[in-house]
């Protein structure tokens, strides 16, 4: 039995990530913070149902001795690495945490594999925000990097880390270089969720309107279930290499709006209003991917389309609002998106 250990696995990818190793059989371990333990309910949400099959494991990305300790205890075949503070915006905020926790916590997970266990194979959460001010349409594996937010040098610093120990260390070190993905487990306060979340409330009559930002930004969304396997599939190859994962398709933030609503019988223009102090000090305006590397050499593709994609999610908060409501839940039909 194949043993991983998932940084990040209570965030939307290890969630699905988790299910998919363990759906393989494999022994399936998560790094998580050590407060989910005590508020496992609130904190471990999206792997709630999953728990009594996963052996989770307190430490922080801030702390070496901590990962340290539980590579130490366990000997894994595959490290995927997803843990991250992975909100743009908020790298703008606070770019000193983002900083730390995606680039120390990224070299401290490569410095416990090398030390403890050079042969788990290692994968890392790389992101289309690597090429932010895009040099070249559509982008891949060779496209300049010109990242926009300390979000986006965080991932080009953890790009080149584990690049690093592949070539110095000669570990096994892949870099998924992922567009943007979502799902009905997406966080709030991602652009997609905050668009289905919002529109269903304001069809239930639990909101009037959503505020955005930039309307025109446009993205290369894909369905995160079919991008977690792209992880795993990296991993199952006979050499370290390094990915672009993507639909090959963008799609504007508005065209996201517009088909959400409609799903729910209402016209976006009614009520969606933009506030600039959503819009960012620099905005990545256009992202569009090449994953033909992938098609080839992995078989890697994905499935399903961009209106299933806003479908699903649409549906699933509608849902969820709605049980809500049924139960009055106060806790989400008080929460704004
Ligand atoms: P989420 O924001 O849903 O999950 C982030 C995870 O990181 C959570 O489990 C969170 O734990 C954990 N985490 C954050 N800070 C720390 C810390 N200091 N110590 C330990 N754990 C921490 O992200 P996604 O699942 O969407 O993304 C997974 C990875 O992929 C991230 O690295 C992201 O940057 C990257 N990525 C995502 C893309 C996307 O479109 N989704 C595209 C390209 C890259 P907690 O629950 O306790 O907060
Ligand atoms: P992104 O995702 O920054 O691409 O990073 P996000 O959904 O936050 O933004 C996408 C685009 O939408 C525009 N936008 C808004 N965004 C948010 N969050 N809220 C708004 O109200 C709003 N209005 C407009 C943004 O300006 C942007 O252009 C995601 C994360 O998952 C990263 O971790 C990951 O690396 C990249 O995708 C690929």
């Amino acid at each position: 039995m194949k043993k991983a250990i998932i940084t990040g696995i209570t965030g939307q990818d290890g969630s699905y990530l988790a299910e998919y190793l363990l759906s393989l059989g494999y022994e399936v371990h998560g790094v998580v913070r050590r407060v989910a333990l005590e508020d496992p309910a609130q904190r471990l949400g999206r792997i709630f149902q999953l728990r009594d099959r996963l052996h989770l494991h307190p430490a922080s990305l801030e702390s070496y001795p901590s990962l340290f300790h539980i590579f130490s205890q366990h000997d894994f075949n595959e490290c995927y690495h997803l843990a991250a503070q992975s909100f743009v915006a908020e790298s703008f905020g606070d770019g000193f945490s983002t900083m730390a926790i995606n680039v120390n916590g990224t070299h401290y997970v490569l410095e416990a594999i090398r030390n403890l266990r050079p042969a788990c194979k290692f994968y890392f959460a790389g992101s289309s925000e690597m090429f932010g001010k895009a040099t070249e349409i559509p982008q891949r594996e060779i496209t300049r990097f010109h990242p926009r937010s300390p979000y986006g040098i965080s991932k080009v610093a953890g790009f080149y880390l584990s690049m690093n120990y592949r070539e110095a260390y000669n570990m096994f070190c892949c870099n998924g270089m992922l567009f943007n993905h979502e799902s009905p487990r997406r966080g709030f306060e991602f652009v997609t969720r905050k668009i289905s979340y919002g529109a269903a409330r304001i069809r239930l009559g639990l909101d009037e309107k959503l505020y955005l930002g930039n309307l025109d930004a446009k993205r290369d969304w894909g369905h995160a279930v079919e991008y977690v396997r792209a992880m795993h599939m990296m991993l199952q190859h006979d050499q370290a290499d390094d990915y672009v994962i993507a639909t090959g398709e963008t799609h504007t933030v508005r065209e996201f709006c517009e088909l959400a609503f409609s799903e729910l019988g209402l016209d976006y223009r009614d009520y969606v209003e933009v506030d600039p102090r959503l819009c960012r000090p620099a905005e990545v305006d256009t992202l569009i991917g090449d994953a033909s590397k992938a098609r080839k050499t992995l078989n890697w593709q994905p499935a399903r389309t961009f209106h299933e994609l806003v479908k699903d999610m649409v549906k699933s908060d509608f849902q969820l609002l709605g049980a809500a409501r049924e139960g009055n839940d106060r806790n989400l039909i008080g929460t704004r998106g």
